[in-house]
């Protein structure tokens, strides 16, 4: 089954938006399979957004991104990735469309209360950057017979 992981970023938990964003996962279907509080370091953030590195912005995304606790998490279904990506909204919250989290709860880019990895290989990186192999839950969930036929 697709993984993915997700942050919510420090802007999200002080904003009392953990619970906000955890529910609307949550209530669409997939399902989570780890989660831990915590400060992202320099150098975990630097490998986590490597791509960027070199842009404008990266110094102050690695500034924002390290500045308080974040929510990690792992959400599996099948799509997980599209799934998490169309539920977060375009990057810019300016133009995330109404629905979405970033364009129900956010205004600025530089603040867009979610990370979603963009691709399954992505994900599978990023998990293995954020968590550990006994961090991840294997479970059977009842409820999955009325989600998926
Ligand atoms: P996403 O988070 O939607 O995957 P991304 O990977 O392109 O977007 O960028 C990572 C984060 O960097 C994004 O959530 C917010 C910030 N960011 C992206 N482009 C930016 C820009 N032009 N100016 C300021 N911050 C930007
Ligand atoms: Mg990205």
């Amino acid at each position: 089954m697709e993984r993915t992981l997700v942050l919510v970023k420090p802007d999200g938990v002080q904003r009392g938006l953990v619970g906000e964003i955890i529910g609307r996962l949550e209530r669409r279907g997939l399902k989570l399979i780890a989660l831990k509080m915590m400060q992202i370091t320099r150098e975990l953030a630097g490998r986590h957004y490597a791509e960027h590195q070199g842009k404008a912005f990266y110094d102050g995304l690695l500034a924002f991104i390290t500045s308080g606790p974040v929510i990690a998490m792992i959400w599996e279904g099948r799509e997980a990735v599209t799934v998490v990506r169309s539920a977060m909204g375009s990057t810019d919250p300016l133009k995330a469309a109404p629905g979405t989290i970033r364009g129900d709860l956010a205004l600025d880019l530089g603040m867009n209360l979610i990370h979603g990895s963009d691709s399954p290989a992505r994900a599978e990186t990023e998990i293995s950057l954020f968590f550990s192999g006994p961090e991840l839950h294997q479970y059977n969930r009842t409820a999955d017979r009325w989600i998926r036929e």
